[in-house]
Parts: C-alpha cells; sequence; structure tokens
C-alpha cells in the first residue's frame, strides 16, 4: 500500500465502558505518536485524559478530553470520552464527528452487555468502528466466546483480526489474519516478528475463514474465490477491510493490553490504513453538497479563558479574527487534555478550540454567513432520568447558581432545569447520582457558588370528597374605620382534572357586585394549601348568599370573610390526598424483563403490558403507571439489575386518590416540614 497519499487530518473517538481503559489507551497512543515523552497513568493522575478536577478526583472521565499526534506522517486528533452512562451526553458528541471510533472493552464475556447501547449508538448513526479488547494480560475467558458475547449486542458483524499467543496463562503475543504473520509483543516497543508457532496453526487457518466469509458477505468476488478454493491475495483482503469499515458494514475486533503498550501500533496501522479520510464524514453527516465549514461538538467555560466552542472542521480554512456571520473567533487553539496551544490556522479534519463564540451552541454548524439554517446530523439530548432539588447556600447567591447552571447546561445538553412551580423547588435534571454531584461540584468549583440538594418533593394535590354549605363572617370593630364581610358558600367536589370554578348566584344585591371577585380570590388564596397542606384543586365553590355593611365593608373584608369559609369548611368536606401518577416506559435486554415487571410491581406501580423494544434487537419494552415518588431512584434499581444498561422515560398520567397508612405519612411529613 506504498501508493498511498496521506489522508487530510483524522479523528477517532475512544469508547468504551468506564474503566475498560480509554484514558490508558489514549497515553499508549499519544507515546508511540511520540507525542509524549513519558507515558502518564491512572494511579498517578497526569495523564492528558481526565485533566479536571471532578474527573481526577473520581479517576473518571466525566467530558471529552482531546488529544492529537501524529502517526508516520499523518495527523491525528483523539477524543477520550467518558465511559459512565452518566456521561453519555459527551460520548454521543465525540461520536457524531469522529470518522471512526475505537470501542475499547474488558476481555469478559460476562460484562459484553455493558457494549448495547454504545453499538446501538453507532448502529444507528452509521458510524465506522473497531473494537479493542483490552487488558488482554489478564484474560481468562476465550476470545471466541467474549466475541459470541458481543455479537449478541451488535447488528453489525463482528470480524476478529488477530488471534492471540498463549503461553500458560499468559498472552505473548500475536497472529495477525490477514499477514498469516506472527508477533510478539515487546513492552513499550514495537512486536517483534516470530515463526508462526504450531500450537496457533489450527486456530489460525479457523478464524481466518471466519473473517473471510464475513467479508464475503459483501463481495461476490470474495465469495466465489472461497467457494473455489482460491487464496484471495493480501492486499485485496486489507482492502475489503478497508470498505467494509468505511462503509460501516464490517467491524474489525483486535486485542491488547494498552498498560503494557501491547497491540497499540497495530490498531494505530490499521487505523491509518483503514479509518475513513474527513471528507467521507462529512457524507456520513448530510453534507456533502452543502457548505458547511465547520461544526462545533462541545462547549467549555474555562475559568481564564472563558468559553470555548471545540469543533471539527469540514470545509476551507478558519483563522483567528474570522467571522461567521456576527460571530467572530477570538483565540484559536489547538487542544491537548487541559492544555492550549494557539495556532493561526485550521483546515479541513483539525479539531480546533474557537474563543468567545458567545451565541453559539454545541451542534452548530458554521458558515461564512453565521449559524446554517440545514444543520448537519446531530442528536437529541439524552433525556433525563434521575433529579435533585438544589439552591444556593446563602441567599445572595442565587443570580450567580442560574449563571453556573446555564453554563454547564451549555456544557452538557443532557442536564436540565426546571422551576417547579407546585412544589417552589429548583430541580435539576440529569443521568443520575454521580452527573448530578459532577454537577454540583463544578458550580463550586468553577462558579463559586456552593449549593445544597436534597430530594424533590412530589407535587402532591389533594382534594374534596363530600359536599358542604358554609357560612362565614370577618368582622372587626377597632376604632375608626371597622372591615366587615359575609358569605354562604357551597363547596363540592368535582370530577378528576375539572380543576376549579366559582359560581355567583347572589341575587338582590346582598353581596355588592364589586366584592364578588375579591370573594373569589379569597376562595383561590387559601386553595394554595388545604387541610392536608397541599393545593386543593377539582372543587366547585358557589357563593350563594351574604350579608354588607354600607360604611365597613371592602374588598379586604370579603377576601377574608371567603378565606374564613374555605378554612372552616374544607377539613369537614372529607378532604383527600392526590398523588401524580406517571405513565412509564422501562427499556430492558429480554433477559431482565421478569425482573424489570417485579421492580414495578415492588413499586406500587400497574403493568399495562411489554414488548420488544423497536429497534433494538433483545430488548424489552415494559409500559406501567407508577407513582411519581416512585420514580425518584428507580433508575438506580434498574441499572443495577442490568448492568448500568437499562433506562426508562416517563411523563406524568394522571392524579390517583392515596388513602391509608401511605397517605397519612405523607401529610403528617408535610405538616412537619411546614413547622
Ligand atoms: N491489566 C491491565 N490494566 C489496564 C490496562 N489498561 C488499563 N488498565 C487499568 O484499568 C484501569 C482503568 O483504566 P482507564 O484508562 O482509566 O479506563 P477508562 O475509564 O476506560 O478511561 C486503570 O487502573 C488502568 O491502569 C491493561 O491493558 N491491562
Ligand atoms: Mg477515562
Amino acid at each position: 500500500m506504498s501508493g498511498r497519499t496521506p489522508s487530510a487530518p483524522r479523528c477517532a473517538a475512544l469508547v468504551g465502558p468506564y474503566l475498560s481503559g480509554k484514558t490508558t489507551l489514549l497515553e499508549s497512543i499519544l507515546f508511540a505518536c511520540g507525542a509524549t515523552h513519558r507515558k502518564g497513568s491512572i494511579k498517578e493522575g497526569n495523564t492528558v485524559g481526565d485533566a479536571s478536577d471532578e474527573a481526577r478526583a473520581r479517576n473518571m472521565s466525566t467530558e471529552i478530553s482531546a488529544a492529537s499526534g501524529e502517526y508516520l506522517g499523518e495527523q491525528w486528533y483523539f477524543l477520550d470520552c467518558p465511559g459512565s452512562v452518566e456521561f453519555g451526553q459527551d460520548t454521543y458528541s465525540a461520536l457524531m464527528v469522529a470518522d471512526v471510533a475505537i470501542v475499547v472493552c474488558e476481555p469478559e464475556v460476562s460484562r459484553a452487555l455493558t457494549l448495547a447501547p454504545l453499538f446501538h449508538f453507532l448502529d444507528t448513526h452509521e458510524i465506522p468502528h473497531m473494537v479493542f479488547i483490552n487488558k488482554m494480560d489478564h484474560s481468562n475467558d476465550r476470545v471466541g466466546e467474549l466475541l459470541e458475547a458481543m455479537q449478541s449486542v451488535s447488528e453489525r458483524p463482528l470480524a476478529l483480526r488477530h488471534v492471540p499467543i498463549r503461553e500458560g496463562d499468559d498472552i505473548t503475543g500475536y497472529v495477525d489474519l490477514v499477514s498469516e504473520r506472527a508477533y510478539e509483543y515487546k513492552p513499550g516497543e514495537k512486536s517483534s516478528l516470530i515463526e508462526l508457532p504450531d500450537t496457533v496453526k489450527d486456530r489460525n487457518e479457523e478464524a481466518r475463514q471466519e473473517l473471510l466469509e464475513t467479508l464475503a458477505d459483501f463481495d461476490d468476488t470474495l465469495l466465489e474465490q472461497l467457494l473455489e478454493d482460491v487464496v484471495p491475495p493480501k492486499d485485496d483482503i486489507y482492502e475489503y477491510l478497508t470498505r467494509e469499515l468505511q462503509s460501516d458494514r464490517v467491524v474489525p475486533v483486535f486485542l491488547g493490553a494498552a498498560e503494557m503498550d501491547n497491540g497499540v501500533r497495530r490498531l494505530m496501522k490499521a487505523l491509518r490504513h483503514e479509518a475513513p479520510p474527513p471528507e467521507a464524514t462529512l457524507e456520513r453527516l448530510g453534507g456533502a453538497d452543502g457548505n458547511p465549514l465547520l461544526q462545533v461538538f462541545k462547549t467549555y467555560h474555562l475559568p481564564h479563558t472563558g468559553k470555548l466552542s471545540v469543533a471539527r472542521v469540514w470545509r476551507g480554512e478558519v483563522r483567528d479574527g474570522d467571522s461567521f456571520g456576527e460571530h467572530r473567533v477570538s483565540g484559536l487553539s489547538q487542544i491537548m487534555g487541559h492544555t492550549l496551544n494557539k495556532i493561526d490556522r485550521a483546515g479541513l479534519g483539525d479539531v480546533v478550540g474557537l474563543g468567545r463564540l458567545e451565541d453559539i451552541h454545541t451542534g452548530d454548524v458554521l458558515t461564512e454567513s453565521g449559524v446554517a439554517a440545514e444543520s448537519l446530523a446531530w442528536f437529541d439530548p439524552i433525556p433525563p432520568v434521575y433529579s435533585m432539588a438544589i439552591a444556593a447556600e446563602k441567599r445572595e447567591d442565587e443570580v450567580k447558581l442560574s449563571t453556573g447552571i446555564a453554563r454547564i447546561i451549555e456544557e452538557d445538553p443532557s442536564v436540565s432545569v426546571e422551576q417547579n412551580d407546585d412544589t417552589h423547588e429548583l430541580v435539576l435534571w440529569g443521568q443520575g447520582d454521580i452527573h448530578l454531584q459532577v454537577t454540583g461540584e463544578k458550580l463550586r468549583n468553577r462558579y463559586n457558588v456552593g449549593v445544597t440538594t436534597a430530594r424533590p418533593r412530589v407535587p402532591y394535590k389533594e382534594t374534596i370528597r363530600k359536599t358542604i354549605q358554609q357560612h362565614a363572617r370577618h368582622k372587626k370593630q377597632s376604632g375608626g374605620h371597622g372591615e366587615f364581610g359575609d358569605v354562604h358558600l357551597e363547596i363540592k367536589p368535582m370530577p378528576r382534572g375539572q380543576g376549579f370554578e366559582f359560581v355567583d348566584k347572589i341575587s338582590g344585591g346582598v353581596v355588592p357586585r364589586q366584592y364578588i371577585p375579591a370573594v373569589e380570590h379569597g376562595v383561590k388564596e387559601y386553595m394554595s394549601e388545604g387541610p392536608l397542606g397541599f393545593p386543593v384543586i377539582d372543587l366547585s365553590v358557589t357563593l350563594y348568599d351574604g350579608q354588607h355593611h354600607a360604611v365597613d365593608s371592602s374588598d379586604m373584608a370579603f377576601r377574608r370573610a371567603g378565606i374564613l369559609a374555605m378554612k372552616d369548611a374544607l377539613p369537614h368536606c372529607n378532604p383527600v390526598l392526590l398523588e401524580p401518577v406517571a405513565s412509564v416506559t422501562i427499556s430492558v435486554p429480554n433477559e431482565y424483563t421478569g425482573q424489570a415487571q417485579s421492580v414495578i410491581s415492588k413499586r406500587r406501580g400497574q403493568i399495562l403490558g411489554f414488548d420488544t423494544k423497536d429497534g433494538w434487537q433483545g430488548w424489552d419494552e415494559v409500559q406501567a403507571h407508577m407513582p411519581q415518588s416512585e420514580l425518584h431512584d428507580l433508575i438506580v434499581d434498574l441499572r443495577s439489575l442490568t448492568l448500568g444498561v437499562g433506562t426508562f422515560e416517563w411523563s406524568f398520567d394522571h392524579l390517583a386518590e392515596l388513602t391509608g397508612r401511605d397517605a397519612d405519612i405523607i401529610v403528617s411529613e408535610r405538616k412537619e416540614a411546614a413547622q
């Protein structure tokens, strides 16, 4: 493949479950590229990836880390992505703009399922991807079984590219199934070519045949050759592999151990020869005919630099000071972990940091004239599954809090915020407990706002079940001007969902017309908190009689009379608690459907049915009605049941009466909280 013209800079996203070794692999790749002189390690906390305080504190990537290096004369960008499902938003953003994804995973059959959501995203968006089975130095499971388990969660066929050479429990090298050459690992160096050991000859034959058969599914010439027992030329096989990777039809699988640099140079070589160029990625994103210049895929608000939009350049050239319509770039940089290196220009394929594009958001496509109306492919923010009520520790920090939250949402659109009018709480929504904890830490570390968090209150309501007629008189005679208002109200329940009505049946002007709205105001004012402590709904109030005083009556007096009548009447109207019930759809791999149903029942839910999940091979969706109060930590249960992959979506459905012990507890907790 000597005649190959060098590609424009390419970009690979390193993805895969938490702790599978992505950050370690990046370190090893950068070392192989000569971009770093000394390998950092996770233990020492000096890797290029995981550079933020929040990431170092947890030994866990919470955001994309970008880095770059040159390999055999070609420029590469690497995006080290978070592995935890709670930080999926950044991972998906990186995948959208990457030319190729490297799925890093553990060599454990029992953990293959954790790859399911990732494979699904890659398959849905047709993103070319390779698998790097890491930690082969610690592997107990057979590669064949591993592949089978991974295949069960991937729509695309997986094609093994190596077989391991074992000595006892250790893996000392590998055989490349295309070249049929055997290599012995040399820590920190290139592997050395050795003679094909007899012990792997059979395994090599068998695996090579499987690889060729997979490729033959997409190529008739190869199929014919196989049927006629013709050995296809090596270069042809490489060409098929390149084509099928680039069109995302086959997923090549490599083996290695990032910590020892084993298999890393082999992976880089495959990337060099087989990964698609940025022009192909632009086409994948639907932009081949348009004129996109660049696409922002990550937004940071950095302590000293301010806003930084990280983009991939899809066409033309960008220079510092350039304008996109009214948006002007102030500072152009190349990113290496936490370090920004100033550059003058960036071109096709580059990953570049753009300073101070204040009104530009993640996903935006910029052209010379501004934000492109017809955007390139992007994805919807991951729907929230977990929430926390949040408040500034100090009252005077409230403005800082809302600015901080707005910036965090710009950085991570899978966070959202809601001012709940029923509970009067500010509620932060996100992907899980750790995700929201990290959000709280960012507020503290980067925006200097201390926050307190609490489990959000459930917006209970109450209503009545009995009709009552109530007389109330507000009267005060204290020196000068007195106060006088007198009303007769009929208060009766209405069917669920009817809300509130106020009926005026006054005749003969016993309550003068101008005071009637004041009575209604009083009634409504009372309804914001009924006898059980919650907003009252679904009732009808009729003003049918009353008295007034020529001098002492006023709006205020009649409002007070309205409140008084409600206050006296409602405790005798048989009040009842209403709890919000949600319509919930739980998604799990079908081996967990039964257990998901027990979770629903344990949480007072009613199962409405289940079905296969559209577009998700081997997954089910269970529909249910569940009390909203039971959803708070539902995701925690679902994830611990399903190796982290189960999830749910919900929306408010209806209010249902709640009586008995459960209701008593809620009412007494509310009373305690109000004291
Ligand atoms: N035995 C072994 N451990 C590894 C290897 N690669 C990474 N690790 C360890 O696995 C842990 C997680 O690695 P890290 O790169 O942080 O994973 P990430 O969460 O995918 O970024 C760290 O303790 C690494 O030292 C490997 O090839 N072999
Ligand atoms: Mg990491």
